[in-house]
């Protein structure tokens, strides 16, 4: 069987020719950010991606068809479509069979670009291990997909949402290097800070692509996690959220909220109760994570063998 991935001709050529691609998610377009606000923040995070002299690849799976690089127009599509599905890895191939639509996960996103030969990646926030898990199970698949996939994932780190502290000690545990970029402590999604230190701090892009170029020369399969605060001027109050996040966890468990919902519930529900500052926090931060994305990606192209 060929290969069912397709990628895109730009992605493929600037692959072939050693340039700069930075893979976006699409999961955030389809379920993650309110329409229209969500093809907006798409069609700029890869304007901006251009604009610095890299190519975008937004990965999703298109009517069945697992695409590295979606064009503006299936981007559109996937963005107002009711019935798109939430892809993490175990679901492609199911999306492929049926032909359905899906927005990617950060693990389904890592997976697809690194099969494609992407190697840097940026997001809002990643998945984790969510509270009560030890009862639940709930941890994201993103967490394993950093363990299996080496790529760069630059995000804010995990989701407000989420138990910090299991989430760090899984990437312990699975062997995922997490660094701070410029800081001591590990960014809380909304907030600079999400009351925990980070393992280890790094402070150029250099030094991130010198990361994962060590990291698989080493033979290490894991991915490397980049963790980038969301600039201080654009962060929510702190105590506030700690406030609202208790609340949209509470509202969950009476609404009996549980699986692939989990996310895009409390994520929305965190939006509700702030009025709307978590979604443009969310979108300033995406926005600082592809500009470091493409640093280190520019990086990895100068320093290719
Ligand atoms: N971060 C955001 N918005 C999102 C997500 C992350 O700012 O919508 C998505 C990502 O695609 C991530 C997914 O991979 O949520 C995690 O979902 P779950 O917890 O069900 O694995
Ligand atoms: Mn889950």
């Amino acid at each position: 069987m060929t290969s069912p991935i397709h990628v895109a001709p730009a992605v493929a050529t600037a692959l072939a020719e050693g340039a700069p691609v930075v893979a976006l998610e699409s999961t955030i377009i389809t379920h993650g950010l309110p329409r229209p606000r969500n093809l907006e923040v798409a069609l700029d995070g890869e304007a901006r991606i251009r604009a610095a002299g890299a190519v975008p690849a937004t990965i999703g799976v298109h009517r069945g068809v697992p695409t590295v690089g979606l064009t503006p127009t299936q981007l559109e599509e996937l963005a107002v479509d009711d019935t798109v599905m939430k892809a993490s890895t175990r679901e492609l191939a199911l999306a492929a069979v049926i032909g359905a639509s899906a927005g990617t996960t950060i693990a389904a996103t890592a997976f697809l670009a690194r099969a494609a030969g992407i190697d840097v990646f940026a997001t809002g926030g990643l998945g984790g291990v969510h509270h009560g898990a030890a009862t639940t199970f709930d941890e994201s698949a993103d967490l394993v997909a950093m363990a299996r996939t080496s790529i760069v994932l630059v995000s804010s780190g995990a989701k407000a949402i989420l138990d910090i502290a299991a989430t760090l000690e899984r990437f312990e545990t699975l062997g995922v290097p997490v660094v701070g970029y410029r800081t001591d402590r590990y960014p809380g999604f909304y907030v600079v800070d999400s009351g925990y230190p980070v393992p280890a701090r790094l402070d150029s892009p250099a030094q991130v692509a010198a990361l994962l170029r060590t990291h698989r020369a080493l033979g290490a399969s894991s991915g490397v996690l980049v963790a980038n605060p969301i600039p201080v001027a654009d962060q929510l109050d702190p105590a506030e959220l700690d406030v609202v996040v208790a609340q949209a966890w509470a509202d969950a468990e009476a609404a009996g909220i549980g699986g692939q919902a989990a996310t895009p519930f409390l994520l929305d529900a965190i939006r509700r109760a702030t009025d709307g500052r978590s979604l443009e926090a969310n979108v300033a931060l995406y926005r600082h994570n592809i500009a470091l994305a493409v640093e280190v990606a520019r990086e990895l192209a100068a320093s290719a063998p």
